[in-house]
């Protein structure tokens, strides 16, 4: 059990890639305080992705609370860790997962879809780090912060130019938030997925050309998936990479190298 009753915060955890970075931390055996905003995903049947989750980390035997809040705003991050430690005494792990990438052309992007874009998936990273290091700081165990960032911090996408700052911001936030924490015994690190089947990028994976495309460019032959980045989350976060900090680690079948 590589997270044992360690306590994960897991920003955007109710679907996608966030959801399974809390099912793999529970698995591992860690309770989890799930950050999410807006439940209207009834794809997990009657009961919302919220919802759902939660009962999934308890039928594990580990705890779950789930807190509302958009982490644009600075006092989500704060709300949230007081409500962790209200509900688990303390922080270990701070997954900063929470993005979104409404794919839109460059020439004619309102300044609402870039700012709201930043604001989410930079300013979010931002201000929930910074809750979440200054708990751990006052625990005085030191933590682990594993950021979601993506193959997008080190490669373009022409519908993407709102995003893919955001993406190399978060893995530089890291950068720095290693060298500034580490005093602490704070490891910040950053996983860097590829191209992975979520609802984040639904509407752009329907385009069957497009997704022929991504999976020919791709060594391993798929699209990722979920517990893909998952599993490289729980190992960054955990004791096996404790000499691991300031580091970024490709999640992508192989997509980056693959020129020809
Ligand atoms: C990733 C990468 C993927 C895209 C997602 C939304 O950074 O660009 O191809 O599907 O973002």
């Amino acid at each position: 059990m590589l997270l044992e009753n360690k306590v994960v915060v897991v920003t955007g955890g109710s679907r996608g890639i966030g959801r399974a970075i809390a099912l793999a931390s529970a698995r591992e055996g860690a309770d989890v305080a799930i950050n999410y905003w807006g439940d209207n995903d009834r794809s997990y049947g009657k009961a919302s992705a919220v919802e759902s989750i939660v009962r999934e980390i308890e039928a594990l035997g580990r705890r779950a609370i789930a807190v509302e809040g958009n982490v644009a705003e600075r006092d989500t991050g704060i709300e949230l860790i007081a409500r962790t430690v209200d509900a688990f005494g303390h922080v270990d792990v701070l997954s900063s997962n929470a993005g979104i990438c409404p794919f839109h052309a460059f020439l004619d992007m309102p300044a609402s879809v870039y700012e709201s874009t930043v604001a989410v998936n930079l300013n979010g990273a931002f201000y929930v780090t910074q809750a979440a290091a200054n708990q751990m700081k006052t625990q005085g165990t030191g933590g682990a912060i594993v950021a979601t960032s993506s193959i997008s911090a080190l490669v373009g996408g022409g519908m993407q130019t709102h995003y893919t700052p955001t993406k190399a911001g978060v893995h530089s936030l890291m950068q720095s938030c290693a060298i500034a924490l580490g005093p602490y015994g704070i490891r910040c690190n950053s996983v860097m997925p590829g191209t992975i089947a979520t609802d984040l990028n639904a509407d752009d994976l329907s385009d069957r050309d497009k997704r022929a495309y991504m999976e020919k460019r791709i060594p391993l032959g798929r699209l990722g998936e979920p517990d893909d980045v998952a599993q490289c989350v729980v190992f960054l976060a955990s004791d096996r990479a404790r000499y691991v900090t300031g580091a970024s680690l490709l999640v992508d079948g192989g997509l980056f190298v693959n020129l020809q």
